[in-house]
Formats: structure tokens, sequence, C-alpha cells
């Protein structure tokens, strides 16, 4: 048994994380997480007090970060760090909170880790890559260049180059995982499906950005924490695993499997105006967590997972509804 800094764990994949550990194995976390306007307590604060504590605090702030690393086993124990800026949309308005969480905090977070030894594994995102082309049979592997098209992938890109810099030249340490765009409960409203789902709830029809043809590699976010263990349990020390699960679908698909799931016509939605520099397709390509790891996702049907995922925010208005309002406000301002 050991125990975990997991860092942004009160966000939507910290969160699962965290409730995956608790079911499914021994280890007890220390969640360090901002509560900024994406974080809410309410996804963890069920969990049992001898297994999970949190602490509200800012990964940046490195005299808080130095203390709770330095409660930590340097030999068993480890960090795991998923805070971050997450939104494309908000990046393209204000990219400053992305600098400073994404690069700054993570710059902290690897220092403490450096300092005091500890094992680190950092969280990051296919969009490193850039985009593919569309009907393109290539798909991102650990050896595609990095090629970010956002302020926040730019970020998340930061962050991982310093990751690796620190493992060569201080030998921290230290994994890097790139996922796939996930799916599941406790994801803000702001993202593209439960965005989908709770306007549908509320009587508004689905947006989807341009003519919906862009195409994501979808993955329960279980399965990216059963991945993320395996990485942390077997993955080798410098390198980096790309997650995915074989699930490519154009966000126009997406909205008509939501539409159809929950008993509406398949083309009752609106199409509003794109995202600026707009990543046409992502797609992994698993092979190497797969082979050398021994992973597999459970969930292989989309369908399946969506319409749970339709259940689950159905089934708890109280978790999102707080957030709904503001973040619809932010879009109307962008006109989308
Ligand atoms: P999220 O926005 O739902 O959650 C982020 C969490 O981090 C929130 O709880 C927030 O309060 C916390 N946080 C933000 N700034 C902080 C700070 N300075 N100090 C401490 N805590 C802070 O994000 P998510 O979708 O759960 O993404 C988690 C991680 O996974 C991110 O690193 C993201 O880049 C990566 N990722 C996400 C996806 C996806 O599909 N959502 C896919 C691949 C990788
Ligand atoms: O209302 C919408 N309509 C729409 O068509 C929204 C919110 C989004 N979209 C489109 C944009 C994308 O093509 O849906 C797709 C998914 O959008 P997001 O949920 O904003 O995700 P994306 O930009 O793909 O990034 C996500 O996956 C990779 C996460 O937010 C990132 O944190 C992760 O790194």
């Amino acid at each position: 048994m050991s125990r975990l800094l997991v860092t942004g764990g009160a966000g939507f994949i910290g969160s699962n994380f965290v409730r995956y550990l608790v079911e499914r194995t021994d280890h007890s976390v220390i969640v360090l997480d901002k509560l900024t306007y994406a974080g809410n307590l309410a996804s963890i604060e069920d969990l049992p007090a001898e297994r999970v504590r949190f602490v509200r605090g800012d990964i940046a702030d490195a005299g808080l970060v130095d203390g709770l690393v330095g409660e930590l086993d340097g030999e068993h124990d480890a960090i795991v760090h998923y805070a971050a800026e997450s939104h494309n949309d908000n990046s393209l308005s204000d990219p400053r909170p992305f600098l400073d969480t994404n690069v700054i905090g993570t710059y902290t977070l690897i220092e403490a880790a450096r300092r005091r030894g500890t094992r680190f594994h950092h969280i990051s995102t296919d969009e490193v890559y850039g985009d593919l082309e569309l009907g393109d049979p290539a798909r991102f592997t650990e050896s595609t260049p990095y090629n970010p098209s956002s302020p926040y992938s730019s970020t998340k890109a930061a962050s991982d180059l310093l990751v690796r810099a620190w493992v060569r030249s201080f030998g921290l340490r230290a994994t890097i995982s790139n996922c796939s765009n996930n799916y599941g409960p406790y994801q803000h409203v702001e993202k593209f499906i439960p965005r989908q789902i709770t306007n549908v709830l509320r009587g508004v029809r689905p947006k989807l950005y341009g003519r919906g043809e862009n195409v994501r590699d979808w993955i329960h976010a279980d399965d990216h924490s059963s991945a993320v263990l395996a990485i942390l349990e077997r993955g080798r020390i410098g390198e980096t695993y790309l997650i995915g699960a074989d699930g490519e679908r154009s966000n126009r698909e997406v909205v008509e499997l939501i539409l159809e799931a929950m008993g509406h016509p398949r083309d009752d939605y609106d199409l509003v105006p794109d995202r600026p520099g707009h990543d046409l397709r992502y797609a992994i390509d698993s092979t190497k967590l797969r082979d050398e790891l021994g992973w597999t996702p459970r969930f292989r049907d989309f369908e399946s997972g969506l319409r749970a995922t339709v259940d689950w925010y159905r089934a708890n208005e109280s978790w999102w509804a707080p957030q709904k309002d503001s973040a619809e406000a932010r879009y109307a301002e962008l006109g989308r």
C-alpha cells in the first residue's frame, strides 16, 4: 500500500481516478486542488476520510507543494499530476491562467519531486501533437512530433517538455501519458458531451461548431484511470505512453447518438460559429501501452458508455446545475 498525491483530484478525470483508486486499490490519497471554476468537491466528498484527504491550494504555491511532497515516502509513494486549466475555448479568451497553472504549476511540482526524489506521473493530452487530416489512416504515436495549435495545448506541450528535461538533466523518476478525449460522469458542463446532454435536459438544442465534422477519439474516464495505474505500477521511467481506446467519432455523430439516446430526432441540433484554430481530428495508436504493459480498455462500446453518461447527468442534476448558467453565459459572449 502506498500514498498518492493527486493534483486536480476535484476535477473531471482526477476525481474519476481518485474514485477508481478507492474502489479498486488500497492506496490512500491526498488531493491537492485549487477548486477553480472547474473543480467540484462534490465529486469526491462522499469518499471515506481515512482514504482521501483534501487540501485546497495552488500547485504553483512552492511552500505548500514542498510540504505535501515532504509527507510522502520517497521510495513507495508518488505524485500523479492532473491539475490544469483544461478548456480550449477558455484558453482562446484568456491564456494567462494556462501559463500559470500548466507551466509554472508543473515546474513547481517537478522541482519538489526532484528535491525529494519522488516518483512523478504527468497527465497530458494528445493535443500536443496538433491535428490529423479527416479520413487519413494515420494516428498519433509516441514518436509523432509536437505541433500544438491552441494556447491550452501549447502550455500542455511545454509542461511535457519540462518533465522530459527534468528526467534527463536531474534524473527525475517520471513517466508521461498523453490521452485522447475522455467522457463519463463528473465532467464539467462546459465540455462538449455534458454541454449537449444538459442542453437537451433543459430543452435547448445541441450546438455543433462549424459543420460538426471534426473528429475526436473518445475514451471512458475509467479506462484512462486503469491505464494511469498500469503506468504507475509497471511503466518504465522516462517513457511516454499514449492512451486511447479506438473511439473515433465525428462531433456530428456524437450529437446524433445523444439525441437518439434521449428520445429526440437525430437532426434536432444547431450549427454555430466554429472555434478559431479548431483541430480537425485526433486519433491515438496505443500499441505501446497495450503491448508493453498489457493494458486494454474495458469500455469498448462507445454507444453504451454514452447512454450510461446520459443517465448519470439525468440522475445528477444537483451536481451540474450550479455551473450550467455561468458556462452558457461564457458561450453566449463567444456567440457559440
Ligand atoms: P478539469 O478542468 O475538469 O479539472 C482540472 C482540475 O484542476 C480542477 O479540479 C481544478 O480546480 C484544478 N486546478 C486548476 N488549476 C489548479 C491549480 N493552479 N492548482 C491546483 N488545482 C488546480 O480537467 P480534466 O478534464 O479533468 O483534465 C485533467 C487533466 O487531464 C489535465 O491535465 C488535462 O490536460 C488532461 N487531459 C484531459 C482530457 C479530457 O478529455 N478532458 C484528455 C486528455 C488529457
Ligand atoms: O458546444 C460545443 N460544440 C462543439 O462542437 C463544444 C463545447 C465543443 N464542440 C466541439 C469542439 C471539439 O471538436 O466538440 C469537440 C470536443 O470539444 P471539447 O469538449 O471542448 O474538447 P477538446 O477541445 O477536444 O479538448 C478535450 O480533449 C483533450 C479536453 O477539453 C482537453 O482538456 C483534452 O486535452
